[in-house]
């Protein structure tokens, strides 16, 4: 009997904590939904030395622009509409192995104007690779004449180069200004190289599979993966899936997609720390996901 009360108190006392303990948590901020993209392009005009760089016309450009849709505002100002979000996104633009990286201001901006969505402005303060703290901007420049890619309430969920008839970078700041093409457009995905085990060991020689799954996450769905046009191995563009099958690998509630890859096709050598996966989806987006592994019987 006194044990039944005392349990019953101590259920009591565990249910006050717990309603104190849930009273007193801040207000959650909307879950971060990071929508990331790779891009590859070209310099197609230089005036100055930008950051004391020497680039040349045609040198090739990377980098990544990274936005989150749950820190999207809409803004209407008159014939003007647009979407705006404050940081954290980012962008990087690498040119000749140094990162110039947006930070700290107002990072991206999508406007709908009569032109169809242009102008991903980013400020940056600050150079990574160089470690020179500089002002200056970063910006990108993706314009439809038919202002048909994106909805008219949200920011784009997949950006298609094809869907843009304007692609342009800029870069400003340091003693110069450079302009860039945007040429590719991959959107990041998250993978899962043995989704079962961890490290992600491999044994180059063997004759077996390698299982990897495309993970669903709140910003991509990946039974939209057209897995025919799946690529794993070194690059990413070595072998084709062998099976594939959807189902829920991580056991978080929402479908992902699990294929098979044969380990000879995926050409990974001794050594190797990463491991890469390319595709697209049945909507024509590009995809591409990286993870860590280590190879093993390597001598
Ligand atoms: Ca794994
Ligand atoms: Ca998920
Ligand atoms: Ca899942």
């Amino acid at each position: 009997m006194n044990g039944l009360k005392m349990t019953k108190g101590f259920l009591a006392f565990i249910l006050l904590l717990v309603t104190a303990v849930r009273s007193a948590q801040p207000v959650q901020a909307a879950p971060a939904q990071l929508l990331t993209y790779y891009f590859t392009g070209r310099i197609t005009s230089i005036s100055g030395t930008p950051f004391g760089l020497s680039p040349s016309l045609g040198q090739s450009v990377t980098g990544s622009i990274t936005y989150d849709l749950g820190l999207a505002s809409a803004y209407n100002t008159g014939a003007v509409a647009g979407y705006n979000q404050p940081s954290p996104s980012g962008m990087s633009v690498i040119i000749s192995g140094v990162t110039i990286h947006s930070l700290n201001y107002n990072a991206f901006q999508v406007i709908n104007n009569s032109f169809g969505f242009d102008n991903f402005n980013g400020f940056f303060t600050s150079i990574l690779a160089g470690g020179v703290p500089n002002s200056g901007y970063v910006s990108f420049n993706l314009t439809d004449f038919t202002q048909v890619a994106f909805s008219s309430t949200a920011l784009p969920m997949t950006l298609n180069t094809s869907s843009f008839s304007s692609r342009t970078g800029t870069v400003y700041g340091g003693g110069g200004l450079l302009s860039f093409s945007i040429d590719t457009l991959v959107m990041a995905v998250s993978i899962n190289i043995k989704p079962d085990t961890f490290p992600n060991s491999i044994n180059p020689q063997n004759n077996g599979v390698i299982p990897v799954a495309i993970l669903t996450t709140n910003t991509f769905d990946a039974t939209m993966v057209d897995a025919a046009t799946v690529r794993f191995g070194r690059n990413g563009t070595e072998a084709a899936p062998v099976q594939s099958a959807l189902e829920d690998v991580d056991q978080d509630g929402d479908v992902d997609m699990i294929l098979q890859f044969s380990t000879p096709t995926a050409g990974i050598q001794c050594g190797d720390t990463q491991s890469n996966l390319t595709g697209k989806t049945n909507t024509g987006a590009s995809i591409q996901g990286s993870d860590s592994i280590i190879t093993v019987s390597c001598k």
